[in-house]
């Protein structure tokens, strides 16, 4: 079990793109595990691979109040289902103590596989339609903050940047 560090805007390697999970091992049920306990400890929603510098397809995620919900997502592409987009206020581990509004559409259709490579697929909407979306974008190297206008962005940038100096 461990921690893992978890990448901050605007760290470049939050901008690569990850590839396929193409094995099933042990070395990956330990970095699910891993992943699991850094998103608890960090009391957030979701965690995407990406966050902890491992550039592979493979997102977890918990909405639930007791936390007692886990689903892993590996390999995940989505299909909309209800081109409606639905506002939401979103936060990144990734950029932390910034929230801000992000549009998305309000029904995905997910299909993924889970631990043992074995396909599912599941329909979203509500808070877990948007927790899919931004792992999925973080995979793609992709952040909730490039919805935003560059100013509002630059803003975020340079304040975290402090804080990285303050800090290091
Ligand atoms: O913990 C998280 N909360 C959250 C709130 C609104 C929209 C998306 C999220 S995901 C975020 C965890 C995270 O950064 N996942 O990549
Ligand atoms: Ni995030």
């Amino acid at each position: 079990m461990a921690l893992l560090p978890i990448l901050e805007f605007p760290d470049p390697r939050l901008r690569k793109v990850a590839s396929t999970v193409t094995d099933f091992n042990e070395k990956l049920e330990v970095l699910i595990h891993d992943m699991f306990e850094t998103m608890y400890d960090a009391r957030g929603i979701g965690l995407a691979a990406t966050q902890v510098d491992v550039h592979r397809r493979l997102l977890v995620i918990d909405i639930s109040e007791n936390k007692d919900s886990p689903l892993t997502f590996i390999n995940p592409e989505f299909e909309v289902i209800e081109g409606e987009l639905s506002e939401y206020d979103e936060g990144c581990l990734s950029v932390p103590g910034f929230y801000e509004t992000v549009s998305r559409p309000r029904v995905i259709k997910v299909r993924a596989q889970d631990q043992s490579g074995k396909p599912f697929e599941m329909t979203a909407d509500g808070i877990l339609a948007v927790c899919i979306q931004h792992e999925i974008d973080h995979l793609e190297g992709k952040l909730f903050v490039d919805y935003l206008s560059s100013l509002k962005r630059q803003r975020i940038r340079n304040k975290l940047e402090k804080e990285h100096k303050k800090s290091a």
